[in-house]
């Protein structure tokens, strides 16, 4: 998988490249990350990449010409599947990870400023939101994209089915979990996870990942329990 970025912050990716998980996929040459600096694309003596909005109002907006020139720049970037970092692009969630890791060639352009030039988003696939708050810029947003995608290439993480795996908890908020030791200052674990009995250990999991994402996340409750009823529904149908 390759995955090209367009930014006017390319400094901010060198730590987060070079760091565990990541280092490993690019070293293993699962991962090939480019960074593609925007102003070296930019014109006339100041190397704008951005400007006044027409029709007044405040702040700036990401120019036309340094992106598509800088997208031409991009070698395979016609075939790739091209992405704009917005606020107000639609959600990237873990089915959306799924869909962008099976690409062979991913671009990100990193938003900036009060936004950009409409007239791009015919040269890009879609726009992109990584959730609802305010951040400064879209290259924060590239580095999680960019994580999420990783781990599900195979051979990235170590237990390679894993983070694939479909099975019940998925879609499901994460179980609490314990280690050594068994008591701490009067705290104890509780008492099944010491049991060694495994289906009751599996019963208690559930129960608390169902007990948490009720709570915590009423939507994915929700979206969980009428995929697992429908589930239900086919296999009592004979898989119609
Ligand atoms: C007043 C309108 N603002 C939108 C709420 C303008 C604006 C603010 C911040 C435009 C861009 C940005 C910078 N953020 C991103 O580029 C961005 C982002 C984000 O802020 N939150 C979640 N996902 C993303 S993806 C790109």
């Amino acid at each position: 998988m390759k995955i090209d970025i367009i930014t006017i912050f390319p400094g901010m990716f060198d730590s987060v490249l070079n760091a565990s998980i990541l280092k490993r996929a690019v070293d293993k040459k699962k991962l090939k990350v480019k960074i593609h600096y925007l102003r070296d694309f930019a014109e006339g003596k100041h190397l704008q990449v951005d400007d006044s909005p027409y029709g007044g109002g405040c702040g700036m907006v990401m120019k036309l010409e340094p992106i598509l020139k800088c997208l031409k720049s991009i070698r395979g970037a016609k075939k790739a599947k091209k992405l704009i970092l917005t606020p107000a692009g639609s959600l990237f969630d873990q089915a959306a990870a799924v869909e962008l890791s099976k690409e062979k060639q991913i671009v990100l352009l990193c938003g900036h400023y009060e936004g950009y030039d409409e007239r791009v988003v015919k040269f890009f696939d879609g726009e992109l939101s990584i959730g609802d708050y305010v951040l400064t810029g879209g290259e924060l947003p590239a580095m999680v994209i960019v994580d999420a995608i990783a781990r599900l290439i195979p051979g990235v993480l170590g237990n390679e089915d894993s983070a694939k795996q479909d099975s019940f908890m998925d879609g499901l908020l994460d179980c609490p979990h314990y280690t050594k030791p068994a008591i701490y200052k009067k705290m104890k674990v509780p008492e099944v996870l010491l049991s060694g009995n495994h289906k009751k250990i599996n019963e208690w999991r559930m129960q608390e990942a169902l007990e948490r994402t009720r709570e915590r996340r009423p939507a994915l409750f929700k979206a969980k329990v009428g995929k697992e009823a429908s589930k239900a529904e086919n296999r009592k149908d004979g898989g119609i």
